[in-house]
């Protein structure tokens, strides 16, 4: 059977414009699954989990008139701190696109390891404790503040909270030094009745 190129390339365009998992930046996904063995999906830097392409909220088919022009700008921005807001981005997205710029951004695909040398080592958009550069390595959300590798999550936790804790076990000796001498009253107690009894 022959194939028709206009259909193969009317499928081709249609499967560009309304294709539902269509990732933007594969290399990024793939590095960081590969990094951190951890499923990623595009969700990590955009609004919908299956990437821009569709007519979902937050991909492209979705966008109003001025959300559209606001798309435009954020194509646009070539250079850092543009301090444009794609709404086809989440915050870390858009966090990306205004810190390094496009261009920079673009010639990262061959390197992707380098996104994490190149963005603010100190930023952390979540404010889970973990920077948004760890959470890249690893492959966490860095919006979502419950999500962190569980060992980076309790040191952090464990740092935050070390006050609360160091009460909480001096409370507990105090506690039981008490009770310990509670006990020890009563014993003393039911002795002296006991020889009370007895001598009398
Ligand atoms: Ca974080």
């Amino acid at each position: 059977m022959r194939t028709n190129p206009f259909i193969t390339g009317f499928t081709a365009l249609a499967a560009l414009a309304f294709g539902g998992t269509a990732h933007a930046y594969p290399e990024f996904q793939k590095y960081v699954s590969q990094k951190s063995g951890r499923t990623v999906n595009c969700a990590m830097c955009h609004m919908h989990s299956d990437g821009p392409e569709g007519a979902a909220p937050g991909q492209i088919g979705h966008l109003t008139m001025g959300e559209q022009a606001e798309l435009g700008r954020a194509r646009a921005a070539f250079e850092p701190h543009a301090n444009v807001k794609s709404p086809i981005l989440n915050a870390f997205g858009n966090h990306i696109i205004n810190s390094l710029g496009k261009k920079q951004f673009l010639e990262m695909r061959v390197t992707p390891s380098e996104l994490a040398n190149k963005l603010p080592k100190d930023s952390d958009l979540d404010v889970d404790g973990i920077t948004d550069v760890d959470e890249y390595l690893t492959g966490t959300h860095p919006l979502i503040k419950s999500d962190g590798r569980p060992w980076l999550l309790f040191k952090v936790n464990l740092a935050a909270n070390l006050g609360q804790i160091v009460l909480m076990l001096a409370a507990t000796v105090l506690g039981l030094w008490g009770l310990h001498h509670l006990l020890h009253g009563f014993d003393v107690a039911t002795r002296l009745q006991d020889n009370d009894e007895e001598s009398g």
